[in-house]
């Protein structure tokens, strides 16, 4: 039996992050005359992704009119796709226009959230002392946590080495030899720019990706203007980048009519700019595009072409302090640069989630986590997560899926002051799961390639496989029979 909390008008809520989820979440209760919330951040500064990953050439591959809020739509991107320096602008811009900085504590890490069931309240233990909420939101994101790979002899290495997401820019890479380890969206972006300084590059690929090409384009003051001046351009063209992910791309991951058109465009692209067979064949991916993410990028492939760059595909048998040593030989290198992704399957680690009844949330899902709309989990009342398990996109951009979820937090703020804490029903759970199961089937990502959509026994666990549209619609508004309250 849950208890009833003492009532309150507004709930105290803690958010546990600040990047586009947790910004998004204290921007609608500022909105809603919400002011009773805490933002923890373990970093020194706000957003996310966007202050962690500072690699050369970081940006987004999603075009930032689409990937920014509907709310807080900005004429003033510089271009389609723009680069990391002005998406982290723009989300400080977001921090200070509604005031967040000082709701938002810096450089203190959540380590625990314990619910209390006498009080029906979430202690919420930090690295600056513990507070009780009514409320918990975990802002963490998916991809915060960099993941190092395991290759033997990694600490003997003699030069620097460094993980793409903790980019050490003390490290002039100008003239010097330089190794990456992996080849996904993140080594993509900054390859071709440590390639035009670095005097050699080895760029260690164990599986191809599927590439395309990323149509960017400069906006200059003119569009600017005009996107500044007449909102209904500006919403028509978001409109259109949404439905194009909707209507083109969704389908070649579902199965759909332009699975094979993407797929050839991919191709074209690959053989357009990369004419040496050999490396062509080595670059082909063997498994059905969108398995994998797909890489949007016009630069990667002629990086990879060039006479200082090679692409090694040996498997790396270990590392030595000279460099990487592959099954073929000795791979000399002054700098290793681990572009090997994230640790994507261990949602809200590393902090320690315990529920109703002592539940530890990282023991409940020990095969996969899961969650009720990517949101609610049972036995952890007045627990929302953003951007949580079965949430992330591969054709559409996740800060809308994010917006949707915090509106559903929102509608979920009236019913838990009314009549206590919430928790999500079993049963709406199991239906959930089911349901989720049922639209997997269809979808591309289980199609025999390992990707960070999945978990170690190969569940998809990070993927929505709907539309954005229909995750809008079944968000819109939460049904209050799939949850128990308090009272
Ligand atoms: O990471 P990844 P990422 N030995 O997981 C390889 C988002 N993002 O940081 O494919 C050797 O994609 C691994 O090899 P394999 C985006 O959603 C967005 O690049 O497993 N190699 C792979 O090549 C993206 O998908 C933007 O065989 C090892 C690489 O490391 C996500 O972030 C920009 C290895 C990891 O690739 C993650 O991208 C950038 C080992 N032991 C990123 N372990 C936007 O523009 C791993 N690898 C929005």
């Amino acid at each position: 039996m849950l208890t009833s909390p003492r009532t309150r008008v507004s709930p105290k809520i803690a958010i546990i992050g600040a990047g586009f989820g947790g910004l998004c979440m204290a921007i609608q209760l500022e909105r809603a005359g919400i002011h009773s919330y805490t933002i923890f951040e373990k970093g020194s500064g706000v957003g996310g992704t966007w202050r962690d990953n500072t690699y050369p050439g970081a940006g987004c591959d999603i075009p930032s009119h689409l990937y920014s809020f509907s709310f807080e739509r900005y004429s003033s991107w510089t271009r389609r796709y723009p680069g990391q320096p002005e998406i982290l602008g723009y989300l400080e811009g977001c921090a200070d226009s509604y005031g967040l900085r000082s709701k938002t504590r810096l450089n203190t890490m959540v380590t625990a959230a314990e619910f209390d069931e006498t009080s029906g309240r979430w202690r919420v233990r930090t690295t600056a002392g513990d507070e009780m909420f009514d409320v918990v939101v975990s802002a963490m994101g998916q991809l915060n946590r960099p993941h190092l790979p395991d290759i033997p002899g990694m600490s003997s290495f003699a030069g620097a080495a460094f993980h793409s997401a903790r980019w050490d820019h003390s490290r002039d890479l100008t003239g010097r030899r330089v190794a990456v380890i992996g080849n996904g969206s993140s080594a993509a972006q900054f390859i071709p720019k440590v390639a035009e300084v670095a005097a050699h590059l080895d760029v260690f690929q164990r599986t191809p990706n599927w590439v395309v090409p990323k149509p960017d384009a400069v906006f200059g003051a003119r569009t600017r203007a005009a996107l500044h001046r007449l909102p209904l351009l500006q919403r028509a063209y978001r409109e259109w980048v949404f439905h194009y992910g909707e209507n083109t791309l969704y389908p070649a991951l579902a199965g759909g009519w332009s699975a094979d058109l993407v797929r050839r465009r991919a191709l074209e692209h690959l053989h357009a700019q990369v004419q040496d067979p050999e490396l062509r064949a080595r670059l082909t991916p063997g498994y059905p595009l969108g398995c994998k993410r797909v890489v949007i990028d016009s630069d990667f492939y002629p990086a990879l072409t060039r006479p200082d760059v090679d692409v090694v595909t040996d498997p790396i048998a270990r590392i030595v302090p000279e460099g990487v040593r592959t099954v073929a030989g000795l791979r000399e290198a002054d700098v290793i640069v681990y572009a090997t992704g994230f640790r994507t399957s261990e949602f809200l680690a590393p902090v320690r989630i315990v529920g109703r009844g002592g539940r530890v949330l990282s023991e409940e899902w020990k095969d996969g986590a899961e969650a009720y709309l990517g949101i609610a989990v049972p036995r952890f009342p007045n627990l929302f997560l953003l951007y949580g398990p079965n949430t992330n996109l591969g054709h559409n951009s996740i800060v809308f899926m994010i917006e949707c979820q915090v509106r559903y937090v929102m509608g979920c703020l009236p019913h838990l002051t009314a009549r206590g804490p919430m928790e999500v029903r079993p049963e709406a759970m199991d239906t959930w799961r089911r349901s989720l199961e049922r639209a997997m089937g269809r979808m591309v990502w289980q199609a025999g390639c390992a990707s960070w959509y999945k978990n170690d026994s190969g569940r998809v666990t990070n993927n929505w496989p709907g539309t954005a549209s229909l995750y809008r619609r079944i968000t819109r508004t939460p049904r209050p029979r799939a949850f128990r309250f308090a009272r």
